[in-house]
């Protein structure tokens, strides 16, 4: 059943991903050539893989079919973009705003206010107006912004919840909340340096 999901599909969560970069790139090279400065660092994307979808359907307890993974999990077309600074993840929020034909689904700023692991990233999910061939699809994509510390603290911590039986667990994880605060308050004080260099 999943499997038809996605045969059937990936043209639409690849199209989206496609047409989101395509934007986002159009506005980076604009701000080059108007000596503007681009907030984002890179962009990584990724269409969610069957047996991740399938795994996120049973944890919360949805039914899994294709109706339900594209309508009630929101990331199935993921993007994530990368900022040095804290003041550019949410210039590319204000960026990403301003494509009026989105619509907002949902919003977490897990910067503002962390998950309780330590986990910083703020998050918007949309909906596209995708056109393929003058019909449009409405398909969703969730956008994940945050800074290169917080990118590298997440990519650990998402391989220890992929481990099993991993020794020193408990100490594993509040070593990564300490490391959480302490990248946290890095990122903060590399803004501030930032902002004194620019007399801001
Ligand atoms: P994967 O493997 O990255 O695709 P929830 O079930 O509440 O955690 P929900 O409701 O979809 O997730 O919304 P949320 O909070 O926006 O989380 C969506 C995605 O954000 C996750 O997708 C992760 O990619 C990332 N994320 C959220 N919380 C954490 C965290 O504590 N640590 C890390 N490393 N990543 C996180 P998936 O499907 O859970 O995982």
């Amino acid at each position: 059943m999943l499997e038809s999901f996605y045969k059937d599909s990936i043209v639409l969560l690849e199209g989206v991903i496609a047409e989101i970069i395509a934007r986002l790139e159009i506005i980076r090279k604009y701000k080059i050539v108007h000596n503007d400065r681009d907030p984002i660092e890179y962009i990584t994307s990724r269409v969610k893989s069957e047996e991740s979808m399938k795994e996120k359907l049973k944890r919360k307890n949805l039914q899994v079919n294709l109706e339900t993974a594209l309508t009630k999990i929101y990331d199935a077309a993921g993007i994530r973009i990368i900022c040095e600074y804290i003041d550019d993840v949410y210039s590319v929020v204000k960026m990403l705003k301003k494509f009026k034909d989105l619509k907002i689904l949902q919003e977490k700023d897990y910067i503002k206010n962390p998950k309780e692991n330590g986990y910083r990233s703020y998050h918007i999910v949309f909906e596209v107006p995708l056109d393929i061939a003058g019909e449009i699809h409405p398909v969703n994509i969730e956008v994940q912004i945050r800074t290169i510390a917080m990118d590298f603290w997440a990519s650990l911590e998402h391989e220890m919840k992929y481990k099993k039986n991993i020794k020193n667990q408990e100490m594993i994880v509040e070593e990564l909340k300490r490391c959480a605060d302490e990248i946290a308050t890095t990122d903060i004080n590399m803004q501030t340096i930032r902002n004194m260099i620019n007399g801001k």
